[in-house]
């Protein structure tokens, strides 16, 4: 057991650093990026319930679970980021999960900038700024929810049931059901560790990928009808307009993982989809491994970020001049 313990502290004297300063804390307030995604959702809900069986207080911050992960979050309350100044009141650590830059934390950044001695950071993404700190960042990592893991252990909390179902769903989606590249031993032991704890993976897959509503389905329709191949068919490039989702009843937050379906196409090397919100353009970018496209590199180029291989950008309107500037981004003429 300590040899364990002292191995994890030489593998990552940050994750060390960060555990010593939540073993004191007694209050913890978790944030994560905007538009949360289950690595997000996920590694907030494993730090709040394992913190909470260690008798401290931890509160989440979070304006809308997004549908398909609701089942995760049960019936636990999140504060609304309105409410935030409000309830940050008494923290005395506040946890920043799955990013590290004060772009993508838009409704919380004026209110957590306050607690800046207090501010930790565990993230996983190539890009980043000094937004806190402390922050611990590993882009060998393939979900925040494979750091939040090995955090626990540093910590000797346990990863029970309850803790185990929201960590195995962060490094699940953050790995494509363990399909993408970033897949590894590192995450694929963090998965056995929750199934041993009692998570059903058949289970947990239907209530991921296998619960969705009449409505994305209409939505993944008319994003197929709207594909067009460049590039000799390495491209897929996609849109989805504001009349897409008004004619299929479809939510902004249904679009998430929609644009891998272009991988299917053997040729297609990187799949691109702009999504049109409220006059301005939300980009996300996949590309497969064997090509040598690194999205993230693609994505900075327009003012985003994120991984080689999965990586999100915004552009102003109208649709058809992002469509454009995306192309000529991915170096398609
Ligand atoms: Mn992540």
């Amino acid at each position: 057991m300590s040899d364990t313990n002292s191995a994890e502290s030489a593998a990552h004297p940050m994750g060390e650093r960060i555990a010593a300063r939540l073993r004191l804390g007694e209050r913890l307030l978790l944030v994560t990026h905007d538009r949360p995604d289950g690595d997000a959702l996920g590694s907030m809900l494993a730090l709040a319930r394992a913190a909470r069986a260690q008798g401290k207080t931890a509160r989440m911050v979070c304006r809308e679970v997004p549908r398909a992960y609701r089942f995760l979050a049960g019936g636990e309350a999140f504060v609304h980021p309105d409410d935030l100044r409000a309830a940050a009141g008494d923290a005395d650590r506040v946890v920043i999960l799955d990013t590290c830059s004060l772009a993508q934390l838009t409704e919380v950044r004026d209110t957590i900038i306050s607690y800046w001695p207090d501010l930790l950071v565990i993230d996983h993404h190539q890009t980043g700024h000094d937004i806190a700190p402390l922050r611990w960042r590993d882009p060998t990592a393939a979900a925040t929810g494979v750091m939040v893991a090995e955090l626990l252990d540093l910590l000797g909390w346990p990863l029970d049931r309850a803790v185990a179902e929201p960590l195995m769903a962060a490094v699940c989606t953050d790995t494509g059901w363990l399909r993408f590249s970033s897949t590894d031993a590192r995450a694929l032991g963090v998965v056995g560790r929750c199934i041993g704890a009692g998570v059903s993976p058949d289970a947990l897959y239907r209530a991921l990928y296998e619960n969705d509503r009449p409505e994305r389905l209409a939505l993944l329709g008319r994003m197929l009808a709207n594909l067009r191949y460049h590039d000799g068919g390495r491209v897929a490039m996609m849109t989805l307009s504001v009349a897409d989702f008004a004619q299929t009843g479809a939510t902004a937050d249904e679009t998430e993982n929609l644009l891998s379906e272009a991988l299917r196409v053997g040729a297609v090397q990187v799949a691109a989809l702009l999504v049109e919100q409220e006059g301005r353009i939300r980009g996300s970018l996949r590309s497969k491994p064997a090509s040598d496209v690194d999205v993230a590199a693609v994505a900075r180029r327009l003012g985003g970020g994120g991984h080689a291989r999965a990586a999100g950008f915004r552009l102003d309107g109208p649709l058809a001049d992002a469509t454009a500037r995306t192309l000529e981004a991915l170096g398609v003429r």
